[in-house]
């Protein structure tokens, strides 16, 4: 029959837009040509969707400086959906119509970070839609993305999660010095230092370690410059695992697990293991084998728990104490072939052609609706 057309969808209105166009790059040059039709659409930084190049080369970082979906729009760009936030056009099209160019593909692979992607919006419109795609869903997407009710997930699975609070917008702004009290009681509780966070946030923007009082405030102010609803969370001390999970035929399989090895003060990261998520991971973990299983099924609890769909990277700590602790779940994790999620499957036998061949499958086997 006809090749599916897999529509790659890539760049947007996200702080990491040039990370999103480099892994676009990567994905255009590992589907397989033979299977499946591909078309790349760009998200420009001000929100405009346009047919692209069908051109790696072009989307690769030049000069220090990451590419953008402005470079490969020039010439063959053709603006297929006007998305000015202004303007309410996206909002006004005919009931159940689509940006014309979705209604005409089978599948949407969708590379985008941090609000209106991974939060769970695109998922919606595409839902909207009738499209499948690859990966979480609405419901996972939006737990992914906020790390106050990922938290509440996991516990309510009897997953073990570390120490935190919350503060909530109004909470803040009603009554700033009981807010304040909460936090230094949690830090009674707790210890010194904490992190202060954006509740939901797609990359590590935001994020302040705290050492003492005197840094409270600004930490809290950075952090509700990205969210005003913040997350506060201790020091865990121990070792960073990493834990992928990928959806086969049969149901989620757990990826050899990898480590993270703590940042030393003389770490260098070029610019590119920087941007595109280390290069820097241990894989696989020199982990015992009853920690590697125990961290693998954790991993698949974590998954089901939050109903994710394709693949998920579950990110852990290994306590002094022998215990995993899960951190965070990320639902669309660095997919260039050097980033840990690619890398983890390698090693568990599974190239990055064939990763991104079993993704756009289950994303196939699945249609809209209740699943
Ligand atoms: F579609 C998948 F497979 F779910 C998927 C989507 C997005 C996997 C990985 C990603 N990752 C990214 O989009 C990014 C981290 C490169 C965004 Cl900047």
């Amino acid at each position: 029959g006809p090749k599916p057309r897999v529509a790659v969808v890539f760049g947007g209105r996200s702080s990491e837009h040039g990370v999103s166009v480099v892994t676009a790059a990567s994905l255009l040059r590992a589907i397989d040509r033979t299977k499946y039709d591909v078309l790349p659409i760009g998200i420009t930084a001000d929100g405009r969707w346009a047919l692209t190049a069908d051109d790696p080369e072009r989307m690769a970082i030049t000069d220090r400086r990451m590419p953008s979906v402005e470079q490969v729009s020039d010439h063959e760009g053709t603006v297929v959906l006007p998305v000015d936030p202004a303007s309410r056009e996206v909002a006004y099209t005919e009931p159940g119509s689509v940006p014309k160019v979705l209604g005409e593909v089978d599948v949407v692979f969708p590379l985008l970070h941090g609000p209106y992607g991974e939060d769970g919006t695109l998922q919606g419109l595409l839902e909207l839609s009738g499209v499948p795609y690859v990966g979480a869903g609405v419901l996972a997407s939006a737990v992914g993305m906020d790390k106050e009710y990922m938290k509440r997930v996991f516990t309510s699975f009897g997953l073990p999660v570390g120490p935190y609070v919350v503060i909530r917008p109004r909470e803040w702004e009603q009554d700033p010095s009981s807010a304040r009290r909460k936090i230094i009681d949690f830090a009674g509780d707790h210890g010194w230092p904490l992190f202060v966070k954006p509740a939901r946030a797609g990359s590590s923007m935001g994020i302040s370690k705290v050492d003492d009082l005197g840094g409270l405030d600004e930490a809290i102010e950075e952090a509700r410059r990205h969210d005003p609803k913040i997350i506060v969370e201790s020091l865990l001390r121990g070792r960073e695992i990493e834990c992928g999970v990928l959806e086969f035929e049969d149901g989620p399989r757990a990826s050899v697990p990898a480590e993270i090895p703590p940042v030393t003060a003389h770490a260098f990261y070029d610019f590119e293991a920087k941007y595109i998520d280390s290069a820097e991971g241990i894989v696989p973990a020199p982990l015992t084998e009853a920690e590697t299983a125990e961290v693998q099924r954790l991993a698949m609890a974590a998954f089901d728990a939050a109903s994710c769909e394709g693949l998920v990277r579950a990110d852990f700590f290994l306590l002094d104490n022998g215990e995993f602790v899960i951190n965070e779940i990320n639902t669309m994790p660095g997919f260039t072939p050097i980033s840990m999620y690619p890398r983890m499957w390698q090693e568990s036998g599974v190239s990055y052609p064939e990763l991104v061949d079993r993704l756009i499958q289950a994303a196939l086997r699945r249609s809209t609706g209740l699943r």
